[in-house]
């Protein structure tokens, strides 16, 4: 294939904090609310408690312990090539409540180390602020970013990892996946807005009154955090991140179309046309009024929104989904999100439908409405890898759904889009976000920790990583 991508295209790989780095209470960190979610699988829903209950596992308290491993995790990185490693700094080893006045030095040290061992690599980070680990802390004294007052707890905790990080990252995302927020689940993982509920996390009770709030809140606090970087710090670029869950009609029936336009509109859409373009979109009105939804803004909110718009685009994609009005459609599997089968895709062991041109599709969707540079900051498989007994693992499957998308990114920047770089998702195995396992795997990097706890947390080299390695030195160019 002809080189098509930039020659400055980041090429790297994608981890979450509260995934893979364990070390929960080391240091003077304090627990988020990742790390009072327990172990689950596709078929048993993790669960959420208030403290932490004995004999229970909580996989992200010793994740893959990245934490005492990241100068040899970060040397397989450079290994394979990287020019980004997309990372988030977990808030509560900078601020265990959230709340203190002053940041946790041991905390900030941390970051310091691996941002230089990235450095030394000449890898660039990319720091996610805030992904799935918020204060735990936050959540039991105020419902998470149901309150207002999140907004300041967390511009203090922008204020002192940008002036601490000055030199060391110029790549800033301020939400993981803030569309999280918009599905009932999201009120773990996103919103935090669970005090006191203790149970499975897709059984919270839920409020999309609160739920739009918090988002409202995150809005804010983004804006905030992007208009102060910017006045501060003018090397700093920063993103906003989305789960783009493309949406298909499942016929050509008018209804289909027009639900499926709405769906795109609520799910897609309505976060970045907020951060992207300065301004609550036109269609949120009608959804608001159709779910009793009332947003309580504040005098000057619409200025700060129309003040913040990031500067790129991110998002995550794995899979697409259908829409229909027709009731006798099956359900498709996804875990984080629901929709109907689509029955020209195959779909992961997890039930997400793979959908490769489906990120063309996307691509050309999102950089025709913005106009700004895009990037990919989360795709992959998460599959059940087998170790042989010499280390190897033949992942033949993940380099199959790999090579595709990154063939249809290709042909997406020769469609036009300003395409900035690739980072898939669980570069090296963790834990998954949706249902706490190690056995759904991402990784190019196995490592050795199972579902009941136990591994002795060696690393080793998959066939994906010797292939992507290929791909990077290539700049795209050899798929294999
Ligand atoms: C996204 C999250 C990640 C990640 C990924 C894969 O929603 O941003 O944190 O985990 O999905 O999902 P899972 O781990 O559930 O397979």
């Amino acid at each position: 294939m002809e080189p098509v991508f930039r020659k400055d295209f980041l090429w790297g790989g994608a981890c979450a904090a509260n995934q893979f780095e364990g070390g929960w209470n080391a240091d003077g960190k304090g627990p988020s609310v990742s790390d009072m979610c327990t172990n689950g699988t596709h078929t048993s829903p993790k669960r959420v408690t208030t403290a932490i209950r004995p004999d229970t596992l909580y996989p992200s308290h010793e994740a893959i312990d990245f934490y005492h491993h990241y100068v040899q995790d970060i040397a397989l990185f450079a290994e394979m090539g990287f020019k980004t490693f997309r990372t988030s700094i977990n808030w509560t080893r900078i601020f265990p409540t959230g709340m203190e006045a002053e940041p946790n030095e041991a905390g900030l040290a941390f970051y310091d180390r691996v941002f230089d061992c990235c450095k030394a690599h000449g890898i660039e980070p990319l720091v996610t602020i805030s992904h799935y680990e918020l204060p735990y802390a936050l959540v039991e004294k105020y419902n998470g970013w149901a309150s207002r007052a999140l907004v300041d707890f967390y511009m203090n905790y922008c204020k002192a990892i940008f002036a601490r990080y000055q030199g060391k990252v110029k790549y800033w995302l301020t939400f993981n996946e803030i569309n999280a927020g918009t599905m009932a689940l999201g009120s773990v993982l996103s919103t935090g807005t669970i005090k006191g509920y203790e149970g499975p996390v897709n059984a919270v009770p839920d409020d999309p009154q609160t739920r739009y709030q918090a988002i409202h809140h995150q809005f804010v606090a983004s804006a905030l955090a992007v208009k102060y970087a910017h006045d501060h710090y003018p090397d700093y670029k920063m993103g906003d991140m989305n789960i783009f869950a493309t949406a298909y009609p499942l016929t050509c029936d008018p209804a289909d179309i027009l639900k499926c336009q709405q769906y795109m509109q609520m799910m897609n859409w309505f976060c970045s046309d907020v951060q992207v373009r300065g301004a609550y979109p036109p269609y949120a009105a009608r959804f608001f009024a159709a779910q009793n939804i009332r947003l309580q803004k504040e005098p000057g909110d619409d200025e700060i929104l129309r003040a913040g718009t990031v500067d790129f685009y991110t998002c995550s994609y794995y899979m697409s989904n259908c829409v229909t009005t027709h009731a006798d459609a099956a359900e498709s599997g996804g875990n984080l999100v629901g929709g109907v089968k689509n029955p020209y895709l195959k779909a992961s062991d997890w039930g997400w439908q793979i959908d490769p041109q489906g990120l063309r599709y996307s691509l050309n969707e999102i950089y025709g409405r913005y106009g700004i540079p895009v990037m990919v900051v989360e795709n992959g498989l998460g599959a059940k890898d087998v170790r042989e007994a010499d280390g190897a693992v033949h992942d033949g499957y993940r380099i199959d759904y790999l090579r595709q998308h990154i063939a249809e990114m290709a042909e997406a920047v020769k469609d036009g889009v300003d395409l900035m770089g690739y980072t898939p998702w669980g570069c090296i195995d963790l834990v998954s976000a949706s249902t706490g396992e190690m056995a759904k795997r991402y990784g190019f990097i196995y490592v050795a920790k199972y579902d009941d706890g136990t591994g002795d947390l060696s690393r080793s080299r998959k066939d994906s990583f010797y292939w992507y390695k290929k791909v990077i030195a290539s700049n795209g160019a050899d798929l294999g």
